[in-house]
């Protein structure tokens, strides 16, 4: 994260949630400030403005998968203005919009990676693993899903280009999970994903979970691309979102995991998703979800010592 340039792109998707209000997130993180407060960092900010694709014609309406042809046309316009972003040498910052839009912007960011050699890794921000496949989902819902399409562990239709680089499901990190279906938490061991619950952060704290994710991505010479759901947070502080879990991150976790990761400059890449701004409560999740992407991008109470490795 060298690049003093910062793309947006909105994704006003909500099709992938089975409910409707995340389409209109993207308005609310540009009403919250996102990017006076980009600005005020010293970034370059670039807003590519709302994708609004066509529902693709060769996807179909399933039950177990559903409002695919649009979700997958959002993936496949994703991809493309994700990885061109990025190869342009600027930050994608992807202001969702449900978190089906992360089978886009993480395939579009292993695109990049792979051209240039370098693995990517993921660091997966919220209460749910979205794990699920077609055949594993409870609900139907693309946005429990997103995971195991960009590791290859659910290629559900022809959405992406089949030779299309994956993600290691080694390579993915997951901090705050504590609600995931059954065949789920199979899948996820079995893969390999690394995962820390809440009562890991409970036992062992963020800082030192945040080190070991750190390190991992450092020996490998990696990307790191960061998915923060809004439902990572406790609901009383960001109730704008479809899926709240009790129990959840405070601010001051949610706000040192940002902080510690801007130290370490590996961040590629950040979506902002499922923030629902009609469940929200006078733009509070709105407003939390740009502190904490300030905070990403070096905002800091004091200055401080670097930590060496
Ligand atoms: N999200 N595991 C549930 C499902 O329907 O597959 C919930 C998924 C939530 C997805 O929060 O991004
Ligand atoms: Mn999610
Ligand atoms: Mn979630
Ligand atoms: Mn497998």
């Amino acid at each position: 994260m060298n690049s003093k340039d910062i793309t947006l792109i909105g994704v006003p998707l909500e099709e992938g949630s089975g409910r409707g209000g995340c389409a209109m997130g993207p308005a609310a993180f540009r009403l919250a400030g996102i990017v006076k407060s980009l600005e005020g960092l010293g970034f370059r900010v670039s807003d590519s403005g709302d994708l609004r694709p066509e529902p693709a014609t060769d996807l179909e309406e399933r039950q177990d998968a559903k409002n695919l042809p649009i979700v997958g046309a959002f993936a496949r316009a994703l991809e493309n203005r994700t990885y061109e972003k990025a190869k342009a040498g600027t930050i994608p910052v992807i202001m969702g919009g449900d978190h089906s839009l992360s089978m886009g912007s993480v395939p579009g960011m292993a695109r990049y990676a792979a051209g240039i050699g370098r693995p990517l890794f993921v660091l997966w921000i919220d209460a749910h693993a979205d794990f699920n496949s077609p055949e594993t989902s409870p609900s139907g819902n693309i946005h429990g899903m997103p995971v195991a399409f960009f590791t290859g562990q659910a290629e559900f239709a022809p959405i992406l280009d089949r030779d299309r680089p994956m993600v290691d499901p080694r390579n993915v990190f997951q901090i705050g999970i504590r609600s995931v279906d059954e065949i789920e938490r199979k899948m996820i061991a079995e893969h390999g994903v690394n995962v820390f619950d809440m009562r890991a952060i409970d036992e062992n704290g963020i800082a030192a979970i945040m080190l070991q994710v750190i390190d991992r991505v450092n020996a490998a010479n990696g990307l790191l691309h960061v998915s923060l759901d809004v439902d990572f947070l406790d609901p009383d502080i960001a109730p704008g979102v479809g899926t709240t879990v009790p129990g959840g991150a405070t601010f001051r976790e949610a706000h040192l995991i940002m902080e510690m990761l801007h130290d370490t400059g590996l961040v590629c890449s950040l979506d902002l998703v499922e923030l629902n701004p009609f469940l929200d409560d006078r733009g509070k999740s709105a407003r939390i979800m740009v502190e904490l992407t300030a905070s990403l991008f070096g905002r800091r109470v004091l200055d401080r010592p670097t930590r060496s490795a």
